[in-house]
């Protein structure tokens, strides 16, 4: 199995910066239609008038404060997902990595909710949004990490260590770059950075049925096994869930 052309291809990232646009997931999108977008291309903008958040959500930052960005990798190889995966790990590694070099001291620890949420301290620092393009066999992975600002109930880099947009998107490409191309290898460390595994969660489903249960392992496929109080195990994957809640709720 191919873990796709952004694993294999230690080859250099084609950067580009932009003061302001829409939505730095919709440029790459169009620019992989238009046929002109290399692999490894990565946007980041200083402000977006239109950030999207998955389903039609929207993602905020004011102007030049967090990192908005974007990478396109033209083969995701047979489980887009994994790409999903492999960026969020690499922005919980990049923040850790920052931590460890500041020697930050205040003890908050960053991590992923499944699929892909990174938290710090608990609350949402960063969030993942891949888009398939539909010209190209290719997909657009964007990702907005708070870095000095964060709305209410949200938490910011600096609250652990001091870093700018720019150098943080550097930490985060060289993380991705450093992760284990060997799809059984990468699945450990992701489930290693997973805080979702042995939390009590509620799963949202469709027609307001929830289900509620201890989040107790992955599938191979990643879907997430939950077992309710009552011993039934169920397994979800990302698109059946309309909210996932760690937590006591
Ligand atoms: C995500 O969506 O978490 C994916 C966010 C991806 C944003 C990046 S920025 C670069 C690239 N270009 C884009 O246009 N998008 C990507 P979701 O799980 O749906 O979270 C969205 C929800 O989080 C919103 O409904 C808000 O409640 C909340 N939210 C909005 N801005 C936030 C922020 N800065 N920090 C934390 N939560 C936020």
């Amino acid at each position: 199995m191919s873990p796709g052309s952004g694993i294999h291809g230690k080859d250099r990232w084609h950067h580009s910066v932009v003061a302001e646009t829409g939505s730095t997931n919709d440029d790459l999108l169009r620019a992989a239609a238009a046929g002109s977008l290399p692999d490894r291309s990565v946007l980041r903008a200083d402000h977006q008038t239109s950030g999207r958040g998955r389903l039609d959500r929207r993602w905020d930052a004011p102007p030049g404060s967090n990192l908005l960005a974007s990478l396109y990798l033209a083969d995701a190889g047979p489980r887009p997902g994994d790409m999903l995966q492999r960026v969020g790990v690499a922005i919980v590694e990049a923040i850790d990595l920052l931590a460890t070099d500041q020697r930050a001291t205040n003890g908050l620890s960053v991590g992923l909710k499944w699929p892909n949420d990174v938290l710090l301290d608990g609350r949402k620092v960063a969030g993942v949004l891949a888009q398939r393009s539909t010209a190209t066999p290719g997909l657009v992975v964007g990702f907005g990490i708070n870095v000095a600002w964060a709305p209410p109930d949200a938490a910011r880099v600096h609250e652990l260590v001091d870093c700018t947009p720019a150098a943080l998107l550097v930490a985060v490409l060289a993380a991705f770059d450093g992760l284990p191309a060997e799809p059984e290898v990468f699945a450990t460390v992701y489930r290693a950075r997973l805080l979702t595994l042995g939390q009590p969660v509620r799963i949202h489903l469709p027609d307001d049925i929830t289900f509620d249960g201890v989040a107790s392992d992955l599938e191979p496929d990643g879907r997430i096994v939950v077992i309710s109080t009552q011993g039934e195990r169920r397994s979800f994957d990302v698109g059946d869930v309309v909210h996932l809640r760690p937590g006591t709720e």
